[in-house]
């Protein structure tokens, strides 16, 4: 990939766009270009299709999706179907119409089957049924994983995938209702030492098992894609290793500070049990992590406490 080449990053501004933007620019990538949702409705197939002609780039980071916690995946699967199933069809079916060069298309852990063999290998996808709480979002990223290999087969088209494990970081989403856990927990701690609340009221049992990757990570692994691989088949990315949300709950209110007691709400949901990526084709492929969870989370907590309130907690 030219540093001079044109570099569409659909999703610019979220947890993992911006990651990735930062990335490209600290590896000397020049020419990219993005747009806002005002500027652009990436539901909206005339003004993409638009966009696409008039910009022609060369390379597109498909980062942009509705995303959410268990509870808002829960409580929204439509909206999560429909508008992450139109705004890949958009993107990617404009990006083969204007011969993009390379397409990144990224999916989740999350759409690996429920009770899949752990660590799961890119080989379970699609060998058996998902995890309730968030079967919208999953069809439809999955549906965009077998597009972009069915594209490539087809038409031979250069559109690769990835999936991600769960991912944190700066520009994360710190909304109780609509968050992953693990921003989440920073604000939740945070808040509860700022009000010295008692106690502070986590969702389930604690005992799920996660695997998390701090969001710079995964751009420079989504980078190191977009220059090294061209497979048909998406690629794992994660560190490979896991951690209860007990202990995980330990470590950050530790981080954070607080000292008061944790209590366990079991009416909500636990989601599945475990979902602990197989890394060995990306570490055979020659990419490893840089930045531990404990690290990650006083990164995370770092950039939490340097942010307006107002604008964190939309
Ligand atoms: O991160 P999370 O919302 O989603 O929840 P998943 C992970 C675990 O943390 C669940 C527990 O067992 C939650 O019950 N948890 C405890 C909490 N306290 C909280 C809390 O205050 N907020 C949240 N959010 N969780 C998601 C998928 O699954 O994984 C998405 O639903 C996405 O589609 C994402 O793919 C990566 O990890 O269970």
């Amino acid at each position: 990939m030219e540093k001079n080449a044109k570099i569409y990053v659909a999703g610019h501004r979220g947890l993992v766009g911006s990651a990735i933007v930062r990335s490209l620019e600290r590896q000397g990538y020049t020419n990219l270009i993005y747009r806002t949702h005002k500027e652009m409705d990436l539901t909206n197939q005339a003004d993409v299709f638009r966009f696409f002609e008039e910009e022609k780039p060369e390379y597109v980071v498909l980062a942009a999706a509705h995303v959410g916690g268990i509870n808002a995946n829960q409580t929204y699967p439509a909206d999560f179907i429909y508008i992450n199933s139109i705004i890949q069809c958009n993107v990617i079916k404009a990006a083969h119409d204007n011969k993009v060069k390379k397409l990144l298309f990224l999916g989740s852990s999350c759409i690996y089957p429920k009770m899949a063999h752990q660590p799961m290998d890119e080989d379970q996808l699609l060998t058996g049924p998902l995890e309730v709480t968030n079967e919208g979002y999953a069809i439809a990223k999955i549906s965009g994983l077998e597009m972009c290999k069915f594209f490539k087969q087809q038409y031979g088209d250069d559109f690769i995938s990835c999936m991600p494990t769960n991912l944190y970081g700066p520009n994360d989403n710190f909304n109780l209702e609509t968050s992953h856990v693990l921003p989440a927990l920073i604000r939740k701690f945070d808040d509860a030492k700022k009000t010295g609340a008692p106690s502070v009221e986590l969702w389930g049992t604690g005992a799920p098992l996660r695997e998390f990757l701090y969001v710079d990570d995964m751009a420079d692994a989504c980078v190191y894609l977009l220059e090294n691989y061209s497979g048909l088949k998406h690629v794992n990315i994660g560190t490979g290793k896991e951690i209860t949300i007990k202990e995980l709950a330990e470590m950050i209110k530790r981080i954070v500070g607080f000292e008061g007691e944790i209590v366990w709400n079991s009416s909500m949901p636990d989601g599945t049990p475990r979902k602990l990526l197989d890394v060995s084709y990306l570490r055979s492929i020659g990419w490893k992590e840089k930045v531990s969870l404990e690290e990650g989370i006083r990164k995370s907590y770092e950039w939490y406490i340097s942010q307006d309130e107002s604008d964190l907690k939309k």
